[in-house]
């Protein structure tokens, strides 16, 4: 092919002054009042085909707030609460930006929207002092979904402590309808305390530099989206989620167990994916994920990095409505017994380790809680709480604190079938465990220790007793 001739003197090159989506737009009229929302909430879809100037006002509030069940922290927000506001505008849209902070903040905070084009994306245009407000204007030049995020010093501080939210900046030809909308985003919280810890925690700069979050949740808090507050929606209906990653350091690989995302538009881009099982998020990055729903039931959003989803809090439910679609999903059709080798419950390799020698009930205790976190905490959790209709409560347990020789047997032996415990019956198989004599009589006796059990004391010859009565 051959080569365009060089450009010489003579020759007049124009280079276009506005982007070539700009010139195509209708011009800007009007103004409005942005509509703010906070998670799951999502503003309404703009139907506008013209751009327009849009004032947005947020205000930051330093304020203390659930994180967990007993645990609170003192969280920095865009708004109030973590995700901040949802923003929504237009391709070309002119955004007169007024960011206000709290006389009660004891920071100075501002923004970096991914959105602007400009130097630090309107940080330093937006730097605030507590009791003042700071305005900037930006025009909206490209479509997409953009983190939005303080960047006032010790950035990563600001960020860690929930400074973040998403704007969304709608292509000038408007996004497909769909049935549902939801603003989901993911953030690491490094605490003074570990995971669960109660109380009013701190924050951790140390475990924030080694990137070791005790919390990782959607939408500033564990449980944001579970038991009432799940997400709602219904059979045939489209679904589209704004993912957002606040960060400040963990990337996300964003899932929806039992689902597969019809579109992603990756990293909050233009172009789609189809037919996806888990998309990344990067730090400081966005997705937006679209489905239908053609079966009923709850759908669990995930990291699937998935000791953060179980054990760290990055965990949400999608509750679908509606007739369920067999043959899309039957559901469990029949339990049967299955015995290879003769006996319905499982092994689990037997430990031949020695355990060292306990000298007295306290070192019992001690050595106890290590096998509980190893062993049993994953079905009875950590708090001994159990699982509703799946794994009993060992706090607090009448069956546990009756009969002492039981609960040996069981933990050598595994247990199944229907049992009562608290007055709530459980039917399931707890398995062999394959500990030794030392180790059960620890773990027990770390049990009967806690959470308002008895507090008897298990010594390894009662559990030799037990185990050669079979
Ligand atoms: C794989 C999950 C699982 C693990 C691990 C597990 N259990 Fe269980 N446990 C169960 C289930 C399920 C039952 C109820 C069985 C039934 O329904 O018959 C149960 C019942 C019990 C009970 C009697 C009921 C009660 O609530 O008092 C005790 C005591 C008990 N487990 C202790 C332990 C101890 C101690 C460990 C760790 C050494 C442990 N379990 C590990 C699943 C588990
Ligand atoms: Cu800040």
């Amino acid at each position: 092919m051959a080569l365009p001739p060089l450009a010489t003197a003579q020759t007049t090159i124009t280079v276009p002054t506005t982007p070539a989506a700009e010139a195509e737009d209708l011009p800007v009229q009007g103004e409005e009042l942005a509509v703010l929302t906070d998670a799951p909430n999502v503003p309404p879809p703009i139907t506008r085909k013209h751009p327009t100037k849009v004032k947005v006002e947020l205000e930051v509030t330093e304020l203390v707030k659930r994180m967990a069940d007993g645990v609170d922290y003192t969280f920095w927000t865009f708004g109030g609460s973590v995700p901040g506001k949802f923003i929504r505008v237009r391709q070309n849209d002119e955004i007169d930006f007024v960011l206000k902070n709290h006389p009660s903040s004891k920071m100075p905070h501002n923004i970096d929207l991914h959105a602007v084009t400009g130097p630090g994306g309107g940080a330093k245009a937006t730097f605030t002092a507590p009791g003042h407000q700071t305005n900037f204007s930006f025009k909206a030049l490209n479509p997409g979904l953009y983190i939005y995020h303080c960047a006032t010093a010790p950035v990563g501080m600001h960020i860690a402590n929930g400074m973040y939210g998403l704007i969304l900046v709608e292509p000038k030809e408007g996004m497909a309808p769909v049935d549902k909308e939801f603003y989901v985003v993911q953030g690491d919280f490094y605490t003074s305390g570990k995971y669960g810890e109660p109380g009013l925690q701190g924050f951790s700069m140390e475990k924030a530099i080694e990137e070791n979050p005790d919390y990782v949740v959607f939408n500033g808090s564990v449980g944001s989206m579970t038991g009432e507050k799940a997400l709602k929606a219904s059979v045939g209906e489209t679904v589209r989620l704004f993912v957002g990653n606040g960060g400040p350091n963990l990337v996300s690989s964003f899932h929806v167990i039992g689902e597969i995302f019809d579109r992603v538009y990756q990293e909050g881009g233009s172009l789609y994916q189809e037919n996806v099982q888990t998309t990344l998020i990067p730090a400081g990055g966005s997705t937006i994920c679209e489905f239908k729903l053609d079966t009923k039931g709850e759908f669990i959003l995930v990291d699937h990095s998935i000791f953060r989803a179980f054990n760290k809090g990055a965990l949400g439910i999608l509750n679908a409505d509606g007739d369920g679609d067999l043959l899309v999903f039957s559901g469990q059709k029949k339990d049967e017994i299955y015995l290879p080798e003769g006996g319905a419950i499982q092994t689990i390799p037997s430990d031949t380790a020695t355990a060292p020698v306990a000298s007295n009930k306290e070192e019992r205790i001690k050595a106890g809680q290590l096998i509980y976190d190893q062993n049993c905490a994953a079905c009875h959790l950590p708090t001994g709480s159990g699982v509703p209709a799946a794994f009993p409560p060992l706090a607090k347990s009448d069956y546990l604190n009756a009969d002492v020789d039981r609960a040996i047997s069981t933990v050598l032996h595994g247990l199944q079938g229907e049992i009562t415990v608290n007055g709530a019956k459980y039917n399931s198989v707890m398995p062999i465990l394959g500990l030794n004599d030392e180790k059960v009589a620890n773990v027990l006796s770390y049990v009967y220790s806690q959470w308002d059990n008895s507090g008897v004391e298990v010594t390894p010859d009662q559990v030799a007793k037990v185990r050669a009565s079979k």
